[in-house]
């Protein structure tokens, strides 16, 4: 095998661990809280911390917890109602996330938006690379113009994954970057725009705001 794909193993196998973690981590828990104890308040609580950190959020969380307690109180046996719990869980890692459907609308546009360190940049770079496989043509916009060398980590992205970047200086206006992105990416036809934004709470519902303005 070569240098080349050997490192190009090396990043999918590590891709496919990190997809992987939430599941094992999720059912590996729920399995350890299961063998441990039996059902009772202190068990719920805890298959709820756990499902909330394997990031199901709040409303999956609550809905299984609701119909393992209706179980429970209608006088299920504690092994229907494990297996309750089973099945939802099994039901829950089946289901297909909906693809992003980025027919009908050319350029196809989405702001990356988040708390500080969450992923983003690392998302819009993923994603670059799954559509520039999907054969589409691909556009960054490297709105983050707070963080340091933030501009600098989505260019590496654009080298790794064969995407433009556009860009302007560290501390440019934001909106005027997204709007020179959005810009481009209409007059150069591109399928999709991804532009990077700044992880900060307070500056993105004014940028997010700007944003709306300008796609106006
Ligand atoms: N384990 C794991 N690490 C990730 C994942 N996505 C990103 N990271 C890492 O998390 C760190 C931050 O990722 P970024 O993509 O820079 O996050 P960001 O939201 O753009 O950060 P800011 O621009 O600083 O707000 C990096 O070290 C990434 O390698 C993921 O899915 N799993
Ligand atoms: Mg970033």
């Amino acid at each position: 095998m070569s240098e080349e794909q050997t490192k190009k193993k090396g990043f999918f196998q590590r891709l496919k661990q990190g997809l992987s973690k939430t599941q094992e981590s999720l059912v590996g828990r729920v399995d350890a809280l299961i063998k441990r104890g039996t059902v009772g308040e202190a068990f719920f609580e805890e298959l709820e911390e756990i499902l909330y950190l394997a990031d199901l959020g709040p409303k999956t969380t609550t809905a299984i917890i609701e119909n393992i307690r209706d179980r429970t109180e209608r006088g299920d046996t504690e092994e229907d109602v494990i297996a309750g719990l089973k099945e939802e869980i099994r039901l829950l890692l089946q289901e297909e996330p909906a693809p992003l459907d980025i027919e009908g609308h050319k350029p196809y546009i989405v702001m990356v938006t988040g708390v500080n360190g969450v992923g983003k940049t690392t998302t819009i770079g993923k994603l670059g690379a799954h559509f520039r496989e999907a054969g589409k043509s691909v556009l960054f916009v490297a709105a983050d113009t707070f963080r340091a060398a933030a501009i600098e980590q989505l260019v590496a992205w654009g080298e790794r994954v064969e995407c433009d970047v556009i860009k302007q200086k560290q501390g440019a206006d934001p909106a005027a970057v997204a709007y020179d992105g959005v810009t481009a990416a209409v007059a150069r036809k591109v399928d999709v725009a991804l532009i990077d934004t700044a992880g900060r709470l307070h500056t993105k519902d004014n940028l997010m705001e700007e944003l709306k303005k300008i796609r106006r």
